[in-house]
């Protein structure tokens, strides 16, 4: 016969074995299923001839999303810095080409996660959403559109962390102003042409047609939701 106290201590043991057990699992299933999240992101267009009345086109849209996720290595596109290749097409003709490659070439090198490639607004104001996976490895996403018709003119993200505190975030709305790629001199939205040589580093628009009664008036949203 084993002594009650024996048995006691045994019991404490298995007890606090299962426990950590319990613990270690749970924990690894946690950062397991946490690694990715899916998020939703919806393009909120408010650029309309009642926001920004100076010159607006007739038919105003912004051409299909393009970006990625990706860690800090990689920078698509910066204010203060020159517009890329990929870039400069998107902004100037609304073209994925060939931010696609830059974006192609970023995932081969390990630097990007998912590419994300979506509808534009075929008329603004309007709306569109797309999804996407992220992960802790690659938590920024960087998501453009050209303002369009415009000489360069876009909007987006550039390497905006969607993790905060090593939690994903449920929700967070951007706030969307107008991008000049400087790489066009154009001063309207539907100016010809005109290749701003050398080109300028990207900056945000704080004037015509963008500055309305004295305030530089955001063009939508982006809003993103974690789903799952
Ligand atoms: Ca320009």
């Amino acid at each position: 016969m084993m002594k009650p106290l024996k048995i006691v201590l045994i019991l404490a043991i298995v007890g606090i074995l299962s426990l950590a057990l319990v613990f270690y699992y749970s924990d690894s299933y946690y950062s397991e299923s946490e690694n990715i999240a899916e998020y939703e992101v919806t393009f909120e267009a408010t650029w309309s001839s009642e926001t920004h009345p100076e010159d607006f086109p007739p038919n105003p849209h912004f051409s299909g999303l393009i970006g990625a996720t990706h860690n800090s290595k990689v920078t698509f596109w910066e204010e203060g810095q020159l517009a890329s290749p990929g870039i400069k097409n998107m902004a100037e003709k609304g073209s994925k080409n060939p931010l696609n490659s830059e974006i192609d070439a970023a995932i081969q090198n390990g630097y990007a996660f998912t590419k994300l490639s979506g509808g534009g607004i075929a008329r603004s104001p309007g709306s569109v959403s797309l999804s996407f996976n992220i992960s802790k490895d690659f938590p920024f996403v960087t998501l453009v559109s050209m303002v369009a018709p415009s000489p360069d003119w876009f909007v987006g993200v550039s390497s905006l962390s969607l993790l905060e505190n090593n939690r994903w975030v449920t929700n967070k709305v951007v706030i969307l102003y107008a991008y000049d790629a400087g790489t066009d001199s154009g001063t309207t939205y539907t100016s010809p042409d005109l290749p701003t040589n050398p080109p300028e580093p990207i900056n945000r628009i704080e004037t015509s047609p963008f500055l309305v009664d004295g305030t530089v008036t955001p063009v939508g949203t982006f809003t993103f939701t974690k789903i799952s």
